[in-house]
């Protein structure tokens, strides 16, 4: 399994500029390109990369998207005069020409498809391409925002002809709707195209009504169109999150690609000219890390919008540093969606539940017409003006990216003398910290002359503080009794008062649950038996009909409930635990403990009884970051299971505000 992740940049691309005046285009700026790679090299993450060069996309690339006369038009204005080119340019939105972009716009597509190359045979795991002009609103025979040939569109079709790869995912989360994208591959059921968008219910440009939510692709491609149009700017970190959760994430689960590409723009960041949202340029962390299980890791992120210089050139630093496999940090402030998310959340959820089982019980759309196309005008004004006061105050103010720091020991394992450590990782060596020692002698010992157990609940003890201490990311042990091994970490991590403490808990637990309702540790645990405890906030049971052995239902569980509960909940460590009998097939575990990974910095500490030694290897190589295997196209999920998580789902909002799909209004509106 080769780890690396691709670099494709040249600095060719930044020879293009607008050569007139318009305000329009005045923000696509060759800068846009030197400050992210600079940004990189500075972070020292380009020198981890590998530098990938570019190369000019032929014409038989080109042609996969666009037209014949289209290209032979763009291939005459390097030999335009100023006056030529700027009448060229008249027929087209948004976009402006320069007798230098015909060959940047090659490079730009070039880039692309040697990112692919790189990934799909296995140079690398992972990558970006950082180019100039965009592609993704470049139609089949038009030019349009700053685009010129549509850069993943071809990456997509070329994956699919030269690869034979037969369900390629893109992932637009720039600011703006890819319409290129979109109608390149709108009766494709082989390509999934997901963007969310700055619509303001048709206001915003390019001003289609096909980028709103009930767009969803067009005869056999019906259901792989997903558009999540953003009503109101200001969106935050919560809203791109739970958009993530609840619609992305099940259906590209349910979907299966071979490949994810990512029209990665950063004009979706705060401090964007065009976006004017507010997700900080870490939320692009999560994204990423959340996109990295699919497709056994194979994603290619293609640069796209960004416009805010700062802004940019951190949220590029925070993907190519989650690609590397660093360790996500905390999202800070995460609130629950806003009104207004939510009722895009409902809208997609409905348009699309009639093609997606993970959204079959969904809520219809609601009869009072929440949806888009009603336009309160003068409340909207109203609002638009107050949040226009609260933006001045907000604005060119947020804080810098914390530099994200990888401890030294990736992971740390705990296992009995027989057992080997698997390559990559430390044996961790007993604790000889007389405190804790004597601690754990006191709290957890049951006779005084069982000193394998004081051995492995010390150690246990010590490597979580060295975790605490960020000396080591993350952990796993395999112990004789996995239920005190929990309470002794639960108890030692619980004690510093600012800790919480996700406790995952897969297969049943054999004795009951340490006291959960002082908001130290949030235990979450699937099984197949109903559970007699008491529940509440901090306690929360995940009865699967067939226990965590139907993976659909357990996947559906752990992406729509699981992480935005972990997210919401913002723990400084994972206790991952699991007992034998949970059922749980290697690639489910290791796509859980691939995920969970985004929380607490990657701070996830792994239980398992002596029993599972077989599963010690599968952890390990998921702990030490490598990609989960692909779970395959997902089977529908039982009907039951998908009821009890809507179900359990609508308990829980209440108290959790990222489990939330519909708006305030009509919550209670989902179907039993
Ligand atoms: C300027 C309008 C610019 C075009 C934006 C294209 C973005 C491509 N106020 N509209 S990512
Ligand atoms: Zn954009």
């Amino acid at each position: 399994m080769k780890m690396g992740t691709a670099l494709v940049y040249d600095e060719e691309m930044t020879k293009y500029k607008l050569l007139w005046v318009d305000p329009a285009c005045k923000i696509e700026v060759p800068e846009r390109l030197t400050v992210s790679h600079e940004a990189l090299v500075k972070a020292g993450l380009a020198d981890r990369c590998v530098a990938v060069p570019v190369r000019e996309a032929t014409d038989a690339d080109i042609l996969l998207v666009h037209s014949e006369e289209y290209l032979e038009a763009v291939k005459k204005t390097p030999y335009m005069t100023l006056e030529d080119l700027k009448e060229f340019t008249l027929q087209y939105g948004d976009v402006y020409f320069h007798p230098n972009i015909y060959h940047c716009a090659k490079l730009a597509a070039g880039a692309a498809l040697q990112l692919v190359d790189s990934v799909v045979t296995g140079k690398v795991r992972n990558g970006m391409a950082l180019v100039r002009p965009p592609g993704h609103h470049s139609m089949r025979s038009a030019a349009n925002g700053f685009c010129v040939f549509n850069n993943v569109a071809i990456a997509a079709q070329y994956a699919k002809q030269k690869y034979g790869m037969k369900r390629v995912l893109i992932v637009d989360w720039d600011v703006h709707h890819g319409q290129g994208v979109q109608s390149c591959f709108e009766d494709d059921p082989n390509v999934l195209y997901f963007s969310w968008h700055r619509y303001e219910h048709q206001r915003f440009w390019p001003q289609l009504r096909d980028s709103d939510y009930d767009c969803v692709g067009k005869e056999k491609g019906a259901g792989f169109n997903i558009n999540v149009p953003w009503n109101k700017v200001g969106m935050k970190n919560g809203d791109y999150l739970s958009v993530f959760c609840h619609v992305l994430l099940p259906i590209a689960y349910e979907f299966s690609p071979d490949l994810v590409l990512v029209c990665a723009g950063f004009d979706s960041a705060i401090g964007d000219p065009e976006g004017e949202m507010c997700a900080s340029p870490d939320i692009f962390a999560h994204l990423t890390h959340l996109l990295m299980n699919l497709a056994g890791g194979k994603v290619c992120a293609v640069l796209e919008g960004g416009y805010n210089l700062t802004s940019l050139h951190q949220s590029v630093c925070q993907t190519v540093q989650t690609l590397l496999g660093d360790p996500a940090p905390r999202p800070a402030d995460l609130d629950g969606p806003c009104t207004s998310a939510l009722e895009s959340l409902h809208c997609v959820r409905s348009a699309h539940r009639q093609y997606w089982s993970c959204l079959k019980h969904a809520a219809e759309l609601p009869s009072s017409e929440i949806s888009t196309k009603c336009i309160k005008l003068e409340e909207e004004e109203e609002e638009k003006q107050q949040h226009q006061k609260k933006e001045e105050e907000e604005k060119e103010a947020w804080p810098e990216p914390l530099k994200r720091l990888t401890p030294p020991v990736r992971t740390a394992v705990v296992l009995p003398d027989g057992v080997v450590c698997p390559d990559g990782c430390e044996r961790f060596s007993p604790s000889e910290d007389l405190n804790i020692l004597n601690k754990v002698r006191e709290n957890f010992l049951k006779g005084p002359d069982d000193s394998d157990a004081l051995t492995t609940l010390s150690s246990l003890t010590a490597l979580v503080e060295k975790m605490e201490k960020n000396e080591i990311c993350n952990g796993l042990a395999l112990v004789r009794d996995v239920s005190t091994a929990r309470m002794c970490v639960v108890q030692h991590a619980a004690t510093a008062h600012r800790n919480r403490v996700l406790m995952v808990c897969v297969g049943d637990a054999v004795v009951p649950s340490p006291g959960t309702d002082d908001g130290k540790t949030l235990l979450v645990q699937f099984s197949n038996t109903e559970s007699e405890e008491q529940k509440g906030k901090f306690h929360i049971p995940v009865c699967l009909k067939k226990g965590c052995s139907d993976v659909s239902g357990f996947t559906l569980a752990v992406l729509g409930l699981l992480l935005p509960l972990g997210y919401e909940y913002d723990p400084s460590l994972v206790l991952l635990v699991r007992t034998p009998g949970s059922g749980l097939c290697d690639a489910a575990w290791q796509q859980l403990t691939g995920l969970l990974q985004g929380l607490a910095q990657g701070h996830t500490l792994v239980l398992m009884q002596e029993g599972e030694k077989a599963c010690v290897g599968p952890t390990a190589s998921s702990l030490l970051g490598v990609a989960a295997p692909s779970l395959g196209k997902l089977p529908a999920p039982l009907p039951e299971d998908v009821q009890a998580l809507e179900r359990l789902r609508h308990r829980l909002q209440a108290d959790w505000k990222l489990l939330q799909t519909t708006a305030p209004e009509t919550a209670g509106g989902e179907e039993k």
